[in-house]
């Protein structure tokens, strides 16, 4: 008999039903993440410092990300706390940016608990642990929302001046809740800029733009459910959305748990979250920083 037909007793009224029921959605979950990514995935994104992963998230688990984009955009305006977080700089002329916008907010798995079940999702910890190891921890989540016709664009850059850490195990999910194309401000990556280690950016913030335009960048074109996975010193950036529809992601941020920051930036709550295996540093469960 296959495993999944399989029935179990337990002491419910309907126990064969729910049991089986039970035992085979167990099942069929667990083969679609032995599946998630196969060694040669792995091999792409080690030489690569990218990996995009098909259909991570079904249709109704995305749904409940967008109701709760929406409803803490909706709370960030009843707290007066909708702010325009587009960057700013040189990298485009000063009257095009004036009119760009991003809703991004951070720590939205303390916002709405949608988004702590995303970040430990099974599918999403059988990709991080064969990409970073057993030992897997939350450094960060955050939201960005690209308006129609204005929506921001971020120049190119990598994320490890922001938040560096000694051995370079962190690495974003950026998780699509909307089909992103180039019209409407799909990532770019530049394939195995990783292996260059940190590059001079200007300020922290991003790389020359004339050196480094979004265009020299591989666009990553993406549908709902998708998962796009960088490593931190892999170059990355998007254009502006210039399409009538709205770019939604949301981006979670991990790293290996004995991989520890260099400097004292980018606190975050929730930051050394376990999100799979265990901490092998008994000592260093408390982040180091002071609450104000
Ligand atoms: O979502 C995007 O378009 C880019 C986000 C990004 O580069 C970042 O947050 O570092």
């Amino acid at each position: 008999m296959a495993e999944k037909d399989k029935k179990v007793s337990c002491s419910n009224k309907d126990h064969s039903v729910v049991k089986s029921y039970t035992t085979a959605n167990l099942i069929i979950l667990k083969t679609g993440e032995d599946k998630m990514i196969k060694e040669n995935d792995v091999d792409f994104y080690n030489e690569s410092g990218y990996v995009m992963v098909k259909s991570v998230f079904n249709k109704q688990e995305v749904e409940e990300m967008r109701d709760a984009i929406d409803k803490i955009l909706h709370r960030a305006t009843q707290a007066n706390l909708d702010r325009n977080h587009a960057w700013k700089g040189d990298f485009l002329p000063p009257e095009q940016l004036k009119k760009l916008v991003l809703k991004g907010f951070h720590d939205i798995h303390y916002h709405d608990s949608t988004f702590a079940r995303a970040l430990m999702h099974p599918k999403m910890v059988s990709v991080l642990s064969k990409l970073i190891g057993p030992n897997v921890q939350l450094h960060h989540s955050k939201m960005l929302v690209k308006p129609p016709e204005n929506g921001a664009a971020f120049p190119m850059h990598q994320d490890y001046p922001y938040f560096p850490h000694q051995n370079h195990t962190m690495l974003a999910a950026t998780v699509h809740l909307d089909v992103a194309d180039e019209e409407n401000g799909c990532l770019y990556v530049i394939p195995g800029s990783h292996k260059k280690g940190p590059l001079p950016h200007v300020g922290v913030h991003y790389l020359n733009h004339k050196e480094y335009p979004i265009s020299i960048g591989t666009p990553c074109p993406a549908e709902a459910g998708d998962v796009l996975f960088f490593n931190y010193l892999t170059v990355h950036g998007s254009d502006c959305n210039r399409s009538s529809r709205t770019r939604r992601n949301v981006l979670f941020q991990y790293r290996e748990a004995s991989d520890f920051p260099t400097k004292n930036v980018h606190f975050d709550w929730g930051m050394g979250l376990m999100v799979c295996g265990e901490n092998p540093n008994f000592d260093k469960v408390k982040p180091n920083f002071q609450i104000v």
